[in-house]
């Protein structure tokens, strides 16, 4: 549609977390003359009404062409579609004839829509007649879709986004929702504000955690413990629903036969989860008190070696209280991209077919007799990290990654590249170029957001379309086209659709078909139209009549499981899978910044989303760091048995005691040696297959670099080849800025010098200090600045705002140029420290400088400099400043990070 102005606007939904916002998309400019677009959050969309929060709103700022794939290529080179279509189909083809069904693979993502995924699934196990398709939502969901199995006979997830506005208590377990569902999160504030109770676990205090009513910051991995000992307890005190149990659970017998082989006293349980009997005692008796309970559960309960244990233990709890299926009662896996519940819907993983049937006969001759396809797989195919083993075994010997960065993203990954490189033929389908897409035979150009049309399922089962605003740039097709003319290159039928409508209706009739009791339902959007599907609104499924949907499950007590009873499972707590010893004493645990999206293939591209956590960092309790030797600020070896990273120390009593933390998002475009994942061990959870990103035993060291620089440059660049250097990048807006230091002596700093410096061409001053190892040069050229170096072996070098601002002027004024080489012009303030508000700009320096002048809390800081007036996600670190400043001092947040 089109407003007064001219603009095109486009409701859509944001690509990123599983909230599922929706978008308004007004397109200012396209085609030649770039793109400009800007985005507000969609008032009549539920799941935000309007909300979005930093990153969403950051999405005009991701949507340029810039370093697009925008035509496929054959080992590097162009190619045709045509080509690459026939190579891709050949090569498959020809692997299978000779090596069998499993000895091909697809490693598919959250991030794909619904259509795409369908079509993927449908390719694999009916079609080529094997298991081997998996989703990165094996790193994420897999143990909440393995527990909901156990526990209600299918994948169901029995909440909605309203039960969160009517509980009266709400249990976040491994869940920083302030920062990774910002706008649910400040959905249960405005609910806090009227009473609501909140009580945080995780071992980390996190932003979440920081405003709690409660924070339980338990022993990393004894989640088990505390929620059984919460059943004791409820049990103990008769605050169990007997009635309920009698009707429709199972399993409660054993339950408690279970729960008796430990002493489940609360002093006991405290004891062993490492928190204090009164804090204990505060969690079990606001359970006990409040009837309508949510209790959201996200990583850290799934990414763990006993991830369904965790996440059997929560459902156990609300199953024996009755509290399920009831407004403003449930257990809530929330989960974390924008479609991983499509995923799950049309068998995007290993262990599922589609529509919820498993490789059960009967369910899967009915898959087979829908999609017509005799061949369909008879059994689950590999799940994620035992997929890419078979990789490196040489089992699978081709692979097709879509949508997702597994040189990145998965554990271990050192030998997942290894597999990579080993692997006969890698295919890729991407938007840009990746760490992955390095080792691709064959990369393929994918639609991005804003140019794919389509549907996602988000965390409440709520169903929306993504539309398009762009037209497709170059030659990027959408995924689901992609594979659909590979599987007609193959040789095989049923992939002849002529649009993602008719994509969806054939996916929303399997859900239907010979549907006696599967909840996954899709009926009432089997005989969809093009027109009906293109003005589609956002609706939850099971969806039976026609544009109807279901906001919550399970309100007549009725399950998916052959008598209609949930069954209670008992759990049993145990250690994480590899315990901490004396040569790795600290457990790492990893995860999410607030405002960087995964590989930071996209919100790496916003200048203003790279400020709030610059560069690699690792958060390490004062303690521990003492023991280390190690300063805030200082560059830190973080070690495993699998490898090695270096970031920044961040010391803070926010990390508990024996634990360090660091982010999951750098790459080797934005910091080779700060990335998290080559550390992790590959241990999986035995029934989900889902890795224990949050604990691999490790210790930490000084980096002790003799010498440390940066460059500005208005184009990116990698670290210098051959040199064994601490690298970052971080986007500035008009401008480049890398980060270096370096272990060597004098000859290492010239080399290095010599690198950066090679191709420069422009006017340059310069100036060069050996006494103290300074060496500092600009380059101008016809006005323009050009790019500066600034190196030192003492340790000072000037801050880097003002510099990097210089590369927007059309031409450096005498002041700009006399001080250039200060790094600093007279009377210029000095760096706005890390963005604390992303959304309005507002660094730390403006906040401190509002609450100095008697801003007392962050509405006071808000009003005075805008921070936190958005989306409100940096509203709890503003009152962190607040409470943590003496007026008069500065904090230390101010310090620039990377100073
Ligand atoms: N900003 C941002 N938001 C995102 C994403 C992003 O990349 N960036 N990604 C999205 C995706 S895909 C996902 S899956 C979600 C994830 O969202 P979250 O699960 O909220 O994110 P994480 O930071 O991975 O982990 C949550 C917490 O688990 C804690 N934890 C670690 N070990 C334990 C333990 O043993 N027990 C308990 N109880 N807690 C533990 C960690 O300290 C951490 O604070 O976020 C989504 N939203
Ligand atoms: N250490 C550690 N590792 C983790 C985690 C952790 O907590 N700790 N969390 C895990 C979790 S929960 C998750 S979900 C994963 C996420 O890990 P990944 O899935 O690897 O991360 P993304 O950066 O989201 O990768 C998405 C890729 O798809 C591309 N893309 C985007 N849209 C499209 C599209 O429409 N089509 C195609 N073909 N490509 C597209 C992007 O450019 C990007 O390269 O990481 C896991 N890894
Ligand atoms: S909370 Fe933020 S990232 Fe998540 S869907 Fe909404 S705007 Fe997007
Ligand atoms: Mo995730």
């Amino acid at each position: 549609m089109a407003d007064g102005g001219g603009a095109i606007t486009v409701k859509t939904a944001c690509p990123y977390c599983g909230v599922g916002c929706g978008v308004t998309g007004a397109v200012a400019s396209q085609g030649s003359e770039g793109r400009a677009l800007s985005v507000t959050g969609d008032p009549a969309h539920p799941a935000n009404l309007g909300r979005l929060c930093s990153k969403g709103t950051a999405l005009g700022a991701t949507v340029g062409l810039q370093g697009r794939l925008l035509e496929p290529t054959i080992g590097g080179k162009p190619a045709s579609w045509t080509e690459a279509t026939a190579l891709v189909a050949k090569r498959f083809r020809d692997t299978i004839a000779k090596h069998g069904p499993d000895s091909v693979a697809f490693y598919v993502s959250g991030q794909l829509l619904t259509e795409d995924y369908y079509v993927a699934n449908k390719l694999m196990k009916g079609f080529i007649g094997s298991g081997n398709i998996d989703t990165n939502s094996r790193l994420c969901m897999a143990s909440a879709v393995a527990a909901h199995k156990q526990a209600f006979g299918a994948d169901l997830v029995p909440g909605c986004y309203e039960d969160l506005d009517l509980a009266d208590l709400v249990v976040f377990s491994g869940h920083n929702a302030a920062w990774t569902h910002p706008v649910l999160f400040r959905r249960m504030e405005a609910a806090r504000a009227r009473g609501q109770k909140h009580v945080v676990i995780d071992p980390r205090r996190t932003d979440t955690a920081e405003g709690a009513d409660l924070h339980l910051a338990i022993a990393p991995q004894s989640d088990v413990r505390l929620w059984n000992g919460l059943l004791a307890d409820l049990i103990r005190r008769g605050a169990i629903d007997r009635d309920y149990i009698a009707a429709h659970v199972n399993g409660f017998a054993e339950i408690e036969a279970a729960l008796a082989e430990l002493d489940q006293s609360p002093a006991a349980v405290a004891a062993d989860c490492g928190v204090a009997l009164d804090d204990l005692l505060s969690f079990y008796n606001l359970f006990a008190d409040n009837p309508k309970t949510v209790s959201l559960f996200s990583m850290g309960a799934n990414q763990s070696a006993q991830g369904t244990a965790k996440g059997l233990s929560i459902l156990n709890v609300h199953l024996a209280t009755g509290r399920i299926g009831k407004p403003g009662a449930c257990p809530f896996s929330i989960t974390g991209q924008p479609n991983a519940m499509g995923g799950r819907e049309t068998g995007g993983m290993a262990n599922t077919l589609a529509g919820h049937m498993d490789f059960a006969p009967a369910d899967r001759d009915r898959v087979a007799r829908f999609w017509g396809a005799p061949d369909t797989a008879r059994a689950p195919g590999l799940k994620a990290v035992e997929m890419f083993e078979a990789v490196h075994a040489g089992k699978i010997k081709a692979i097709w990654v879509m949508a997702t960065n597994p040189a990145v993203s998965l554990p271990d990954a050192s030998r997942v590249r290894e597999a990579l490189e080993r692997c006969p033929f890698v295919v890729v389908s991407d938007c840009v170029d990746t760490d992955t897409t390095a080792f691709a035979d064959v990369k393929l150009p994918a639609l991005a957001w804003g140019e794919k049309d389509g549907t996602v399922t988000n965390s409440e089962r709520r169903i929306s379309r993504q539309r398009a605003l762009f037209p497709a740039p170059g030659q990027a097709r959408a995924d689901w086209r992609i594979v659909a003319d590979v599987a007609k290159a193959m040789g095989f039928d049923g992939f002849g659709w002529a649009s993602q409508a008719s994509v969806f209706r054939e996916w929303a009739r399997l859900t239907a078909y010979e549907n006696q009791d599967r909840v996954l339902n899709l009926s009432g959007l089997s005989a969809i139209t093009p027109e009906a599907y293109a003005g589609l609104l956002p609706v939850q499924w099971p969806v039976t009549t026609d544009g109807q949907g279901t906001p919550r499950l399970f309100t007549n007590g009725r399950f998916q499981t052959p008598d209609g009873r949930a069954r209670m499972i008992p759990t049993r707590p145990r250690g994480p899978a590899d315990a901490v010893d004396a040569a790795y004493p600290l457990s790492l645990n990893t995860g999410r910044i607030r405002d960087q999206w995964h590989t930071m293939t996209r919100t790496g591209l916003a200048p203003d989303l790279c400020r709030h956590a610059p560069e690699p960092f690792v958060e390490i309790h004062p303690a521990d760091a003492e023991a280390a030797g190690l300063k805030d600020g200082a560059l830190t070896r973080v070690i495993t048995v699998r490898g090695e990273a270096v970031a920044v120390a961040k010391v803070t009593d926010r990390q508990r005691l024996g634990g360090v933390f660091m982010p999951m998002h750098w790459t080797d475009a934005f910091a080779p040696s700060g990335r998290s994942n080559p550390l992790i061990a590959p241990n999986l959870d035995p029934v989900s297959g889902q890795p224990e990103f949050k604990h691999t035993p490790a210790r930490i060291r000084a980096y002790r670099e003799t010498w440390k620089g940066f460059l500005l440059t208005p184009d990116a660049r990698g670290a210098p080849v051959g040199q064994d250097l601490v690298w970052r990048r971080i986007p500035q807006d008009a401008c480049q800025l890398h980060e270096f230091a370096g272990r060597g002596d004098e000859a290492q700093r010239e080399a290095v010098r010599k690198l950066l410096t090679k191709g420069l061409i422009g006017e340059v001053v310069a100036y060069d200090d050996a006494a103290t190892g300074a060496r500092r040069e600009a380059w101008v050229r016809d006005g323009r600045l050009v790019a500066v170096l600034f190196m030192t072996t003492t340790g000072r070098l000037p801050p880097r705002d003002w510099l990097a601002e210089l590369f927007a002027l059309p031409a450096l004024d005498a002041v700009a140029r006399s001080s250039l080489l200060f790094g600093r012009a007279p009377g210029a303030p000095v760096d706005k420290g890390p963005l604390v508000c992303a959304c309005l700009k507002v660094g730390a320096r403006a906040v401190q400088a509002a609450i100095v002048a008697g801003a007392a809390s962050p509405d006071a800081v808000g009003a005075v400099t805008g921070a936190g007036t958005n989306c409100g996600s940096c509203r709890p670190e503003i009152a962190r400043m607040i409470a943590a400043s003496p007026a008069a001092s500065p904090a230390k947040e101010t310090a620039h990070v990377v100073a």
